[in-house]
């Protein structure tokens, strides 16, 4: 059996976080196990708009000690943390022990975040998760912040964006163009550090965009799907290949709700 670990935010309606990330780990056939930092609640009465309540950093501790206790992990993802004591006690946890390998979802700024205090977040993200992190996975938005670059328009600037990130400390980043990039293609470039210590090596990973709506939780079953491969002692490039297959497959399948958005399915 191989067991892949989470650290990430509850979203209520199944679409997105923890529950997305533990259906992506039984999809691909590992035992999930989670910790939860914190609980968004969408409002259906208020368009949907974003309710966060972040859990007690003690509670994070006490998870992460009962979940480490329970089984041998070596393989963990990172997703939405939403505060800085949270990251605080995230980054303590990761450092208490060895990982082959930390899969960050730089999740930043969230829908109906106060900017400022995702400042603050965003700031501590960069500073403490990212040096822990071998596997980063940012979108459009994620890349720009973290690497500097104002608009990713080429995949040259989704390669540049990757080598910027690069130099944080993870061993390798899959910069994901999504909907925003240009063109008909959804477009993941994976730039890793090279095992000689020359250039990076770079892989452009193409599929037909399927519609022109975001779908919700395309993220979360990336980073969650690289990560239940990487339990499985696939390559970063395997994985990172074969997440993207299952999420094309899981937008082509993805259900309908009375949300703003789909989500993806996690079962095709
Ligand atoms: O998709 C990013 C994301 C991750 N984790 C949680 C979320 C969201 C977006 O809403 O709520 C818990």
């Amino acid at each position: 059996m191989h067991f892949a670990y989470v650290i990430a935010g509850s979203e209520a309606t199944g679409g997105a976080g923890i529950q997305v990330d533990l259906k992506t780990f039984q999809q691909l056939g590992v035992y999930g196990l989670g910790t939860i930092t914190c609980i968004v609640s969408f409002d259906p009465k208020a368009d949907w708009a974003h309710r966060f309540v972040p859990v007690d950093p003690a509670v994070i501790a006490d998870q992460f000690e009962a979940a480490n206790a329970s089984q041998d992990l070596d393989v963990v993802k990172v997703g939405m943390l939403g505060t800085p004591a949270t990251i605080d006690a995230v980054a303590a946890a990761l450092t208490s022990k060895p990982w082959r390998h930390v899969v960050l979802d730089p999740v930043l700024i969230c829908k109906g975040q106060e900017p400022g205090a995702a400042l603050n977040t965003d700031n501590a993200l960069k500073a403490k998760i990212l040096p822990l992190a071998t596997v980063v996975t940012p979108n459009n938005f994620e890349a720009k912040a973290l690497s500097g670059l104002a608009s990713l328009d080429t995949v040259d600037d989704l390669v540049e964006a990757g080598r910027r990130i690069l130099a944080f400390g993870p061993a390798a980043v899959a910069v994901k163009g999504g909907i925003d990039f240009p063109g008909p293609d959804a477009i993941d470039v994976l730039v890793e550090r090279s095992p000689g210590g020359g250039e990076p090596l770079v892989e452009v990973l193409t599929a037909p965009k399927i519609g022109r709506e975001r779908v919700s939780g395309a993220g979360c079953t990336f980073a969650a799907a690289i990560t239940a491969e990487l339990a499985k002692g696939a390559s970063v490039l395997s994985a990172v290949r074969t997440a993207k297959a299952l999420v094309t497959r899981g937008i082509e399948a993805r259900v309908a709700g009375h949300t703003p958005f789909d989500t993806v399915w996690q079962g095709a």
